[in-house]
């Protein structure tokens, strides 16, 4: 399969991605009343983000049938050829605010190469803001190159996070939460960890945290925050991943790193 720079992957991921964003809206009407559940109660699956994924994996593998895509509900379909590409789809993130109608909810697909996150985008559907980065070449929104926020204090922060599904898991993150508000500006749940990273990457929030979370969940938007000049990691010196992801700028990551391994956030079910 002959070599594709990171701008042309961008390019398949912003088309594929906008026309999947234009599906999840169209159908949001009809999707909500064909809901499933998958982990627990309230972690739902809608037949619009089944259909999103199926759309995006035909328009990818049309276009690049050696590449694999690992997809939130239809799991992973590993690459096949040599230097092909695993493109990373969480079709509908953010499902909840989907069934409520709360306009904060993201395709989100990112091109992963020989085990790195080279390209990504993430598009709110529900309101077409739209963020992107190739590594190397930066962090962008409507030809605005991101730089994160300024602020340097973690009492002046407006930090987002999120729960999980499972309610021993949101007892833990609950009390967490319950020290670190006094220790923060405020805090903010929307409900979308890609679009809590672009936010962040954005400067719109000052930080972003969360445990639980899925490749699918961050993959492009962690790129979009580490091309803005972010730091997204985990803690004590582990790579962003399941067990924690922090998002900062680099005047805030140490200080907020240090109040998560105090108040042990990584820690619990
Ligand atoms: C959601 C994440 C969010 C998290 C939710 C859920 P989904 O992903 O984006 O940050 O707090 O529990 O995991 O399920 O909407 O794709």
């Amino acid at each position: 399969m002959s070599e594709i720079s990171t701008d042309e992957l961008l390019t398949i991921a912003v088309r594929v991605a906008r026309q999947g964003a234009v599906t999840a809206r169209r159908m949001r009407d009809e999707a909500i009343g064909d809901v499933e559940t998958k982990s627990t109660d309230t972690d739902v699956v809608t037949a619009a983000d089944k259909a999103v994924e199926r759309q995006v994996i035909e328009a990818l593998l049309a276009e690049r049938p050696g590449d694999g895509v690992l997809g939130e509900e239809y799991g992973d379909s590993a690459t096949v050829a040599p230097g092909a590409v695993r493109w990373i789809l969480d079709p509908i993130d953010g499902t909840v605010n989907y069934l409520y109608g709360l306009p904060q909810y993201a395709v989100s697909l990112a091109a992963e190469v020989g085990g790195a996150v080279v390209a990504g985008v993430v598009i709110n559907a529900a309101t077409g803001d739209e963020w992107t980065a190739t590594r190397g070449g930066g962090a962008w929104r409507a030809g605005r190159r991101l730089a994160g926020s300024a602020r340097t204090t973690l009492d002046q922060s407006l930090v987002a996070t999120g729960f999980g599904y499972d309610a021993r898991r949101r007892e833990h993150q609950g009390a967490v939460l319950a020290r670190l508000i006094t220790r923060v500006r405020d805090i903010r749940r929307l409900g979308a960890a890609a679009l809590d990273l672009c936010l962040t990457a954005e400067g719109s929030l000052d930080a972003y945290f969360e445990k639980g979370l899925n490749l699918w969940d961050h993959a492009a938007g962690g790129l979009i925050a580490e091309e803005a000049g972010l730091v997204v990691g985990g803690l004590s010196g582990a790579p962003a991943g399941n067990e924690m992801l922090v998002a900062a700028p680099p005047a805030l990551f140490g200080a907020l790193h240090d109040v998560l391994v105090e108040l042990d956030a990584a820690g619990g079910p």
